[in-house]
């Protein structure tokens, strides 16, 4: 299959008249500047397909039900206690059915790889399937069934809080031993498609100790490490008590992180953290959306960036599944903290669209452990724009991507190829109706 843009997002910048050629699931060769072929397809603009680094598939059937008073004080804690009922009513065939809207969404939007960070591991009693990885596989079934790459982020989950807390009651589906878990871990593997990829996670300090986190790191090897990491106030406090240090100062002083670490919700830093984890090499996966739901905080977006740290964004709980927003809601957080505009552009980058896609695609390639971009040898992974969207009339280059990313309404895109292979067109993801009705289905089972 040929492939010719217009114009098109290349590893060094925009280039016109570009031709893209696919061979099997890979992007065999790239050239500018040619005619079309009379049997190329031809698109106006090629993106390449962006990095999801953070999700959790599940919540996607939750989305809307926790937006009511529960409590005058409700809030993180009082959110996840709603979640934890939700979840506690999902089997193997509701988690597929969700997962699969989830990742039909994402290619919808122009996500075509996604960290799940997976910890519904055992049954609703809590005791382990017969066959490990049953809900892994879950999560897998919808990757096949929607084309989504996938690299998958099995949760070691322990304690309740710091200091080795047991587990609550709420959280047995997540618990495992560090012996449990490397057998899981295992089994996890099995699941795999070709191209997809496995990284560790232990879920955060406030459920793994220092010494479990210690055992775990090997099993990583060279892959992904990804971590909640400083999301609530609170979580930062009780840190600090337990542990005498700030859990991003903490990890940073105390654990290997580089560039294959993923640092979720890397939300509360001093100055002196922000910092350092830029310069740490490793990834800041920020959820714009699901932290502004949640009431989490905003992040040093501004002084991070410009001292050269790393960042992806992800889709956590799936609220509103939109690659775009996340970006735009990124700046915005920035705007409303600092009143000021375009903080999150520079010198380099005049186009905050341009400079947010290019971080974010370079970040959430790093923490999900694959190459993406429109070049020879990556997965062929391309998102075209509906430029006949009023939104991009008479854009080019950078243009292109702030009206996408500012002022689209959610129908900007056109097709996705993910692995050589079209699967959404006019926007719409091939399978959407079966999909659908799978969903409908489990959520009315679950919440019936
Ligand atoms: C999660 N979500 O693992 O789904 C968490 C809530 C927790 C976010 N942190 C559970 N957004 O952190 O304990
Ligand atoms: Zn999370």
């Amino acid at each position: 299959m040929i492939l010719w843009f217009g114009e098109a997002l290349l590893p060094d910048g925009w280039a016109n008249r570009v031709r893209v050629t696919v061979s099997g699931d890979r992007i065999a060769e790239v050239v500018s500047d040619c005619e079309p072929g009379s049997t190329d397809e031809r698109h106006a603009v090629g993106l390449p397909g962006m990095g999801n680094v953070h999700s959790h598939a599940f919540q996607r059937g939750m989305a809307g039900l926790s937006e009511q008073r529960g409590a005058p004080d409700d809030d993180f804690w009082s959110w996840r206690e709603v979640m934890y009922r939700f979840l506690d009513r999902l089997d193997p065939t509701a988690i597929e059915a969700i997962a699969a809207l989830a990742f039909a969404e994402m290619l919808e939007s122009g996500y075509t790889h996604v960290g799940e960070f997976h910890y519904l591991h055992h049954d609703p009693a809590g005791h382990p399937y017969a066959a490990l990885a049953t809900t892994a596989q879950s999560i897998a079934a919808a990757a096949q069934t929607t084309g989504i790459g996938l690299t998958l982020l099995p949760v070691f989950y322990a304690h309740a809080d710091f200091g080795g807390m047991p587990a609550k009651p709420g959280q047995r589906r997540f618990v495992c031993d560090l012996d449990g878990f490397a057998r899981l871990y295992e089994s996890c593997r099995t699941v795999l498609r070709p191209g997809d990829r496995i990284g560790l996670a232990p879920h955060s300090l406030r459920a793994v100790t220092p010494d479990e986190l210690a055992v775990l790191l090997p099993l990583a090897g060279e892959g992904p490490v990804h971590i909640h990491a400083a999301e609530q106030t609170k979580e930062v406090d009780d840190c600090v008590a337990a542990l005498g240090a700030r859990p991003v100062e903490w990890l940073l002083a105390n654990a290997p992180v580089n560039e294959h670490w993923c640092l979720v919700h890397a939300t509360h830093l001093s100055p002196t953290e922000t910092d350092a984890l830029a310069a740490s090499g490793a990834v800041a996966g920020l959820c714009p959306m699901t932290e502004a739901n949640l009431g989490d905080g905003n992040f040093p977006a501004v002084r991070y960036l410009a001292g050269g740290g790393r960042m992806a964004t992800g889709t956590d709980s799936n609220i509103l599944v939109d690659a775009a927003a996340e970006l735009r809601h990124l700046e915005y957080s920035q705007r409303l903290l600092h009143r000021g505009r375009n903080l999150l552009a520079s010198d380099d980058y005049p186009s905050v669209g341009r400079r947010l896609f290019d971080a974010a695609l370079d970040g959430g390639a790093r923490a999900l452990g694959v190459d993406l971009g429109i070049a020879p040898g990556c997965s062929a992974d391309i998102i075209t724009l509906a430029t006949q969207h009023p939104s991009f009339a008479a854009a080019s280059g950078d243009g292109v991507l702030d009206r996408w990313i500012f002022s689209s309404r959610g129908q900007a895109i056109d097709a996705v190829w993910r692995s050589g292979r079209r699967v959404v067109s006019n926007g719409r993801h091939h399978a959407r109706e079966a999909i659908e009705r799978s969903y409908r289905a489990a959520i009315i089972a679950v919440l019936g």
